[in-house]
């Protein structure tokens, strides 16, 4: 906080400033200083108040963005009240960053074209951020703004060059009406809620919450990782597919993947859980409900759908499960397979699947309750008989596959089938054949 910062402050809480915007033109010429400002990005706009700072910046093309466009409001103790965009100008690049003991609303009240916003950053609670477009995202990763310095790696995913779409502390409501493209990071309290909810036309990016999420509900296909260190309320994917990770350390409530019929032409887009695809709840799962159908890759684990839970509700697939681990009670750590130390180690405990539902076939897919290993390197079903292939007490309590449950796999290795210590009714393609774990000597064609 330097002696120009001082100077640059005045006495404005509780009123509407539209000040201090920086003429692009002196900034290109490159004869201006701008004080504090260490982002590499035209910034194109600033208010403050008290300890409350807002900076608005133009990340592409011309420096074009008329600051006199943002309102921007703040209230006592430091608290920016609400950030408003209005005007016709498309405000192209328009990245914020707000500082501040709390921030109120961002709004979006632009007319005419959209143009993409590049992020928002606030080192603050945040109360809601509804924007209408897309946020592109940008690296923001270790940038300085004023005498505030960024993580050098904001979602803490490894990466330290990737884009960010929003950054703020608990709890926001987000609605973003277009695609957001960077990552959207929520810190705060741990043991508490970090993001009320979340909706978004699609999320290109990750979502990181420290704490537990609330709502989340997006359009389009879902393929970045979604890591919640605490709860998740419910998740809904409408008119696209599950591609990525949704890993919530403690309760996941209900997960949708939800196709869209367009109906003009009858076709659905959407609705499936594809390759790759991973689902993960340390303690529970309430359920899963996919209208279309789970299929994963062949030749590496990576290529599988895999889901593990200790306890999963209602699973429920519209079409068929293939190439597909859905383990309750089984943790094969971060590697997703058996085998590993340290975050990679398995994890064999008591699991419990309340409803399986599959309309279609299940093929060459491993769907267990208390599922365990002899060897640590095959879940090897050939020792069943011996009763050792589950953890006593597991269960799947109701089960129903509308079509047949077969392999094309001939190798011990990858054993395949339905099953648990104990299993309830069920019944396959409408046979009345009971669940059974399967094995290619256990039933063949
Ligand atoms: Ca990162
Ligand atoms: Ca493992």
């Amino acid at each position: 906080m330097g002696r120009d910062d001082a100077a640059e402050r005045q006495p404005v809480s509780g009123r509407s400033l539209r000040l201090e915007s920086l003429e692009p033109r002196l900034l290109l010429s490159g004869g201006v200083e701008v004080t504090g400002v260490d982002f590499p990005a035209m910034q194109v706009g600033y208010w403050h108040s008290g300890n409350a700072e807002v900076r608005a910046y133009d990340t592409s093309g011309p420096v074009d963005i008329d600051a006199n466009a943002i309102q921007v409001t703040f209230g006592t103790n430091d608290a920016v009240s609400s950030i408003t965009l209005t005007g016709t100008q498309t405000m192209e690049g328009l990245g914020l960053f707000v500082k501040g003991s709390s921030l109120g609303s961002i709004k979006d009240s632009r007319t005419g074209t959209k143009g993409d916003l590049a992020f928002i950053a606030a080192n603050c609670s945040v109360k809601s951020i509804q924007i209408n477009g897309n946020i592109s995202g940008y690296d923001i990763n270790g940038a300085t703004f004023g005498a505030l310095t960024l993580p050098p790696d904001i979602d803490r995913d490894g990466s330290e060059a990737d884009s960010t779409a929003i950054l703020t502390r608990a709890v926001p409501t987000i609605k973003v009406t277009g695609a957001v493209t960077g990552d959207v990071v929520i810190l705060g309290d741990v043991s508490g809620m970090s993001l009320k909810s979340f909706t978004a036309g699609s999320l290109q990016g990750g979502l990181l919450t420290d704490g537990s999420a609330g709502k989340v509900s997006l359009s389009g296909t879902f393929g970045g990782l979604m890591r919640i260190d605490g709860s998740l309320s419910s998740l809904q994917i409408r008119g696209g597919n599950l591609s990525g990770s949704v890993l919530v350390q403690d309760v996941a409530g209900k997960l949708s993947v939800a196709g869209m019929k367009d109906k003009q032409t009858g076709l659905t887009t959407g609705g499936d859980v594809t390759s790759g695809a991973r689902i993960y709840a340390g303690v529970s799962l309430s359920g899963l409900s996919v209208s279309g159908s789970m299929i994963g890759g062949w030749g590496d684990e990576d290529l599988l759908v895999q889901m593990c839970a200790p306890t999963m509700g209602s699973i429920s697939v519209g079409g068929e499960i293939v190439n597909s681990r859905i383990l309750a009670g089984t943790d094969l750590g971060a590697d997703w397979d058996l085998g590993g130390s340290g975050e990679d180690a398995d994890v064999f405990g008591m699991g419990t699947i309340s409803k399986l539902t599959v309309k279609g076939d299940v093929h060459d897919s491993l769907i267990g309750a208390g599922l365990t290993t002899e060897d640590d390197t095959v879940f090897d079903l050939q020792w069943l008989h011996d009763n050792k292939a589950f953890i006593a007490g597991s269960t799947i309590k109701s089960g129903s596959i509308g079509g047949s449950l077969t392999s094309a796999w001939t190798d011990p290795g990858e054993p395949w089938g339905v099953g648990a210590a104990t299993l309830g009714k069920g019944k396959i393609g409408g046979t009345g054949m009971n669940l059974v774990f399967a094995n290619e000597d256990l039933l063949a064609p």
